[in-house]
């Protein structure tokens, strides 16, 4: 088995290389402060001083730093070193970074993946554990036995911007999440509900409620947001204004959920009072419009 090149050995690299050591891959790390790296000493890896030294070793390197200005920076002095190897770049960024790495790889006779990890560092090599990937098939092809130790394995096209829009898309749901989480937990503990036994409640609720998704997804791809005798917009909104209402009085601050009344308020105004939340998306992304259901960036 040939090496495999790892840079950057912050959290989540320091993951993948355990996660890589645990499959039994044999290594070369590399990270610019050396003392993260030399953390991996007398574990079967050889240590790398330099860049340069750590694609000597490999046709294949993975990449996990901070963002893509860390990546050119570490990247750009071995440039000249980048022919017949594949870079395969686990670092978030946008679609267009993504894709300008992409041709600034092929242009120096390498090939180029990029990868968006759904997980973090704890959950890396977990059962729920994904990465998207998008770039060059053959990439792909040749280095998806070494990347599934980290989880399962999407690749989305050889578009490499669609692992970053992906990687974002997701991370913006989790946001959502989060958000809302943040706000019930703030509006509980103001009544004396304690934010544990909050969890131990929203965890099942918010389960329940993603067994939604696949039905609101439906909704988005036929464009047609009736909501059919269930909860329309003019019944949710009332329940939005009473927590706005709440939040308020017990002095929670309303930004994280005064966007949703506004856009609530808009899409009935414009007459959507009988249509179901997914009708949001034409306020935040209307029809023939990029972004929009239908019209694919
Ligand atoms: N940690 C997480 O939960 C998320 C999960 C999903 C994926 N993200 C992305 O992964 C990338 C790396 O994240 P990280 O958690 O490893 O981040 P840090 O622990 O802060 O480590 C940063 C590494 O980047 C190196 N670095 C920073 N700037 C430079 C530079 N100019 N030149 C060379 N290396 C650089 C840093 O090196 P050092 O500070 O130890 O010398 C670390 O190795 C990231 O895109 C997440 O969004 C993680």
């Amino acid at each position: 088995m040939r090496r495999i090149a790892v840079l950057g050995l912050g959290a989540m690299g320091a993951a993948l290389a355990e996660t890589l050591i645990a499959a039994g891959r044999p290594l070369v790390l590399w990270n610019r402060s050396p003392e993260r790296a030399a953390a991996f000493s007398g574990r079967g890896v050889t240590i790398a001083s330099s860049p340069f030294e750590a694609l000597a070793e490999t046709p294949l390197v993975l990449a996990c730093l901070l963002d893509y200005r860390a990546v050119s920076a570490v990247l750009e002095p071995v440039s000249g070193h980048l022919e017949g190897r594949t870079l395969v770049n686990l670092t978030n960024g946008t679609p267009q970074e993504a894709r300008r790495m992409a041709e600034w790889v092929a242009a120096r006779g390498g090939r180029y993946l990029d990868g968006g990890i759904m997980a973090i560092p704890q959950t890396v090599g977990s059962p729920e554990a994904f990465v998207v990937y998008s770039g060059a098939t053959a990439a792909f092809d040749m280095a998806s036995p070494v990347l599934e130790a980290f989880g399962r394995a999407h690749f989305l096209g050889r578009d490499a911007g669609l692992a970053a829009l992906c990687d974002l898309a997701l991370l913006s749901a989790m946001y959502g999440l989060f958000g809302g989480f943040l706000h019930g937990t703030a509006l509980a503990r103001s009544g004396g509900i304690e934010p544990r036994a909050f969890a131990g409640l929203a965890g099942p609720w918010i389960e329940a409620m993603t067994g939604a998704l696949p039905h609101v997804a439906e909704q988005i791809e036929r464009g047609d947001y009736d909501a059919a005798g269930g909860s329309s917009l003019a019944m949710q909104t009332m329940a939005v204004e009473n927590i706005l209402a709440v939040s308020g009085a017990g002095r929670v601050d309303p930004a994280l959920v005064a966007p949703m009344r506004d856009l609530m308020a808009r899409r009935i105004a414009a007459g959507g009072g009988g249509e179901d939340i997914a009708a949001l998306i034409e306020e935040i992304a209307p029809r023939g419009m990029p972004g929009s259901p239908h019209a694919p960036l």
